[in-house]
């Protein structure tokens, strides 16, 4: 088939018998001789001792040197791949996918592509291996470089000697034909920013500039990974698990707001493919690229938002713009950004009214806003957690009014009398701008991400909007005072609340936010008592499950106070149910990734257990239950919500990686629905 090789160089040269150079040489060759004919035994001998010395010494400092020359060159290769393929053109989608920007992903490979059951190092047979995404690196420089989902790959894993030789014969066969796409593996993500921000400018009048997704991080920066074989198994466990509820929602529900995976439908809210874009940055986060591919067309063909649908405000800030904003981070890719703008655009209307504070439902296709039907009044949670994404926005399209809306709202609030100790009221009224139904103070539904936001838009802005963090201190130590107390017989501690100055030893699952909050405030430079009760309430979300026939947490739990020798938790009938709710693994992932306590991991792979023992539908999907204390019969309620996939399973994946710079806590902050979004770079001193 191949035809011979050329050998031209070599007939050119030798082979010639016209040439007037080779004639030359022959004559030159004759003289020679009879020179060499002339000299002595001795002389000739010391000729050929020395010629044989320089020989050697030649083939010596030759291999050397082309040792030197592979070094540098592989140095080159990350400039190069840094400066063309990572500044000059938008990051993260294009080096991985090796794709032209806009255009969709190459699948590489699927579930159906990926060995059942592979060998570990022992030899045992193990578990499913997580699906080829990207050919393993192939170099050894860059074994150690490797890290996240790539690093999972069978062959990717450093301390699998198996793997290890798979991958050096690997090197000798493929190793022309793959070097470029090592360059896509590294930084196939694209997720980090550079370590040095403060040395970013700030945004400027340059679109394209301020436009610029955070370069991802240079190769060299990455700490060396090995993967042990309990986290692979983690790992893997969740990217099944996703897989599992993608598959019942592709199955059921494509392009629908959420699976309900017992009647194998689905359930619309907005109508607009909710599921599919809160779980966008998850995929990529876990390298499923098959699936992150096909929900991108989708996001490409079908996804409009010039439709005549009531939205509400804050849910589809947090769960679409929120996903649209970390997808376009990660991937560089403008679709996302652009989809953004649109939906962002279509959102201010909202902010068209008396106070400033914003309506709760916008009609997207319209242009109209309005206030729920039976009120006039927002909820407090709602008009305040929308800062980071309105916020970002503004920073990255250069257009100041979203920032300037949400920042209204902040400054509104932050004057507002009608506090407590920095705790505020559940809502807000649209016209007016006061606080409504005011006595009620609670960290759960209707005020819990209030909190939450004051703490990362501090940390988003780079530490400097001094009434965000005055706020904040206050509020902790509002919770302290008035809201924290201490169980009878366990002592565990926990977040009530007030009522019309009545203490109420009910905690919403939905609280179990706050631990993960408290440290990374902590971790921020905050008072160190904001650890201690962190470390104290994660322990009580953690009872919450612990405690509960099913290892599930119900939506609500009341503690007791009395001083027995009876159970912390009480469980009310009507709060038994579990929604697949991701506050309890998001705070035991701050908690990891801070303390590097390996309890918190435990704590958190007991609790995948539980929703893979009583929520995983067969088919396809998980589902939300009624009854977590009846393990018999859980009671399926037909529902899986967006937020199963856009954040419980994100945050079981990030607690489980080792790799701590994957979407490093001084890099992003997590908007309330688990997409990350950068911490700005600091402004030039
Ligand atoms: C999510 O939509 C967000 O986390 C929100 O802040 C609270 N409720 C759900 C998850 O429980």
């Amino acid at each position: 088939m191949y035809p011979p090789s050329r050998k031209d160089f070599i007939s050119l040269t030798l082979s010639d018998p016209h040439s007037q150079t080779y004639n030359n040489g022959k004559h030159r060759r004759q003289s020679c001789w009879r020179k060499w004919k002339q000299l002595s035994r001795l002389q000739r001998s010391l000729i050929l001792f020395l010629l044989a010395l320089l020989l050697i010494l030649g083939l010596l400092s030759y291999s050397s040197i082309t040792e030197h020359w592979r070094g540098l060159s592989d140095q080159e290769d990350w400039l190069e791949l840094n400066d063309r393929e990572l500044k000059a053109i938008p990051p993260g989608v294009k080096p991985v996918l090796g794709q032209a920007a806009g255009k969709a992903p190459a699948p590489v490979a699927g579930p159906h592509l990926r060995p059942a059951v592979v060998p570990d190092a022992t030899g045992e047979a193990r578990g499913p291996n997580i699906p080829i995404l990207v050919k393993p690196p192939i170099k050894k420089k860059i074994f150690a470089n490797k890290r996240g989902p790539p690093s999972l790959q069978k062959d990717g894993n450093v301390s699998d000697t198996v793997g290890r030789e798979k991958q050096e014969q690997v090197v000798q066969e493929e190793e022309g034909e793959e070097e470029e796409k090592q360059k896509k593996i590294v930084s196939w993500r694209g997720a980090m920013i550079e370590a040095d921000q403060a040395t970013e400018p700030p945004p400027s009048a340059n679109e394209k500039e301020a436009a610029a997704p955070p370069a991802p991080a240079n190769p060299a920066d990455t700490v060396p990974l090995e993967v042990s074989p309990e986290t692979r198994e983690r790992l893997e466990a969740v990217c099944d698990a996703f897989r599992h509820a993608w598959k019942g929602y592709k199955d059921y529900a494509w392009g629908h707001d959420e699976l309900k995976p017992i009647s194998k439908s689905f359930g619309e809210w907005f109508g607009l493919g909710l599921t599919l874009i809160d779980a966008l940055d998850t995929m990529w986060i876990m390298g499923l690229k098959e699936e992150f591919a096909e929900a991108k067309t989708w996001v490409e063909k079908d996804l409009s938002f010039n439709k005549n649908v009531d939205v509400n405000l804050f849910e589809t800030t947090i769960r679409i713009l929120g996903g649209l904003l970390s997808t376009y981070h990660l991937t560089g890719d403008q679709l996302f950004l652009e989809k953004a703008k649109d939906l962002g655009s279509r959102l201010m209307p909202a902010f068209k009214t008396p106070s400033k504070i914003p309506f709760s439902d916008v009609n997207i296709g319209k242009g109209t806003a309005h206030p729920p039907r039976w009120t006039s009044d927002s909820t407090l949670a709602e008009v305040t957690s929308i800062q980071l994404e309105f916020r970002e926005l503004s920073r990255l399209t250069q257009d100041p009014q979203y920032q300037e809306a949400v920042n209204e709202v902040m400054t509104l609030v932050h004057k507002l009398p009608g506090k407590h100790d920095g705790l505020v009221p559940m809502f807000i009224n649209t016209n007016n701008g006061q606080f409504t139904h005011k006595g009620v103070f609670t960290l759960g539904a209707r005020a819990d991400s209030y909190y939450e936001y004051l703490l990362k838009q501090w940390i988003q802005g780079g530490k400097t909007e001094d009434n965000l963090l005055e706020d904040y201190l206050q509020a902790i130590e509002g919770v302290k005072k008035h809201l924290v107390r201490q169980t009878g017989p366990s002592k565990l501690t926990f977040v009530g609340e007030l009522s019309h100055n009545r203490f109420n030893p009910k905690m919403d699952h939905l609280v179990c936010f706050l631990p993960g909050t408290l440290a990374l405030g902590a971790h921020n430079g905050l008072p160190g008592d904001h650890m201690d009760l962190a470390v104290q309430l994660m322990e009580t979300c953690h009872q919450m499950y612990k405690q509960m026939e099913t290892g599930l947490s119900p939506e609500i739990a009341h503690f007791s106070l009395q001083a027995s020798d009876g159970s912390d938790v009480i469980v009310k009938p009507a709060d038994r149910h579990n929604l697949l709710r991701p506050e309890t693994v998001e705070s035991l992932f701050y908690m990891y990734r801070f303390t590097k306590d390996t309890k918190y991991r435990d704590w958190g792979w007991d609790m995948l257990q539980s929703f893979n023992k009583y929520t995983k539908v067969s088919g396809g999907g998980y589902t939300s239950i009624n009854n977590v204390r009846d393990p018999l019969s859980p009671g399926p309620r037909d529902k899986m919500e967006s937020f199963f996939l856009g954040e419980t399973l994100k945050y079981f994946y990030l607690l489980f990686s080792d790799d701590m710079e994957l979407l490093s806590l001084d890099k992003y902050v997590f908007n309330t629905e688990a997409h990350p979004l950068p911490i700005w770079p600091s402004p030039p001193k």
